[in-house]
């Protein structure tokens, strides 16, 4: 690492990384009581399985909206086999750490996801290839024109490399953190604001991310940039977000979709302006 300042101007003053790191108690950040330095389970518990072919195991973060949002749209579609019980997982009290949960996604975040219309039954982890996976199980959302499918993965792809910095980098540091730090916060907020860019550039050309047909790239892609537009992290003013006017165009095109706003309150204790439902097991749980 190069030396470029006064270890006083350091945060704390004074701080230098030792020679080991070594976790030193809780952080105090919004996330501390679930941070560790290793994977695996903490407890055993096995995961309930209910009737449907799928079962998923979430909770209704834009992580988690991303699949819900694509079990709707399928259904909607009349994808009859995408009938679905969605369990609510609460990271909060550290339920992704359980045996059963860490047996199907040993990193330990939410969504996972089992098919149980196969033989053996199909565990599926990381919520691109949870979505990658319903979209060719079901022949939908997802081209079959090799520039179409490029561009529908290309996308999926970018959100996957990209949300980290925002949910992780910006979103951390912005509102989670337990202390402001200038550094961090420029640091994240540049970034963030060049993907916004990314996006409105892109979108001024093109109907949906991947052309003219709507995919499973602007299903991965809402729920975070849209959540943005939305106002999570409440940075709609900081971050400009009003500027990126083709990237409103879409997040509002996207969200008044019946499907999309059915998927968006699975596995949520708040959800507005619309109900949360904080598990799904049956299509009338949605139902006004
Ligand atoms: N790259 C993963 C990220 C999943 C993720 O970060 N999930 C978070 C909630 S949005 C989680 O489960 N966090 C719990 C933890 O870190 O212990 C995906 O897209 O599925």
């Amino acid at each position: 690492m190069s030396k470029v300042n006064d270890p006083a101007d350091n945060v704390p003053a004074g701080y230098e990384p030792p020679a080991v790191w070594s976790q030193d108690g809780a952080n105090g950040g919004a996330f501390a009581s679930i941070n560790r330095p290793v994977s695996g389970s903490t407890h055993e518990a096995t995961l309930p399985v209910g009737r449907h072919p799928l079962q998923l195991y979430s909770l209704g973060t834009p992580n988690g909206q991303k699949v819900t949002i694509l079990l709707e749209e399928l259904l909607a579609a009349g994808h009859t086999g995408a009938e679905y019980d969605a369990w609510r997982i609460d990271i909060g009290a550290g339920q992704q750490f359980s045996s059963g949960f860490v047996a199907i996604n040993p990193n330990s975040k939410i969504p996972a996801l089992v098919d149980h219309s196969t033989s053996p039954p199909t565990a599926l982890f990381e919520s691109g290839s949870i979505l990658f996976y319903l979209a060719e199980k079901f022949g939908a959302f997802l081209p079959t024109e090799h520039y179409r499918r490029a561009a529908t993965i290309n996308w999926l792809m970018w959100q996957m490399g990209s949300a980290p910095f925002v949910g992780g980098g910006f979103g951390h540091f912005y509102a989670y953190a337990p202390i402001r730090i200038k550094y961090a916060i420029d640091r994240y907020a540049m970034e963030t604001k060049r993907q916004l860019h990314v996006l409105d550039t892109h979108l001024a050309s093109h109907e949906y991310l991947a052309g003219d047909t709507y995919t499973i790239a602007d299903m991965a892609v809402w729920p975070w940039y849209g959540g943005l537009v939305q106002g999570i992290y409440s940075a709609r003013t900081f971050l400009g977000v009003d500027d990126y006017r083709h990237l409103l165009r879409w997040e509002a095109q996207i969200g008044e979709r019946p499907a999309v706003r059915r998927g968006a309150r699975v596995n949520r204790t708040q959800a507005p302006p619309d109900r949360p439902v904080a598990e799904r097991h049956d299509a009338k749980d949605l139902d006004p």
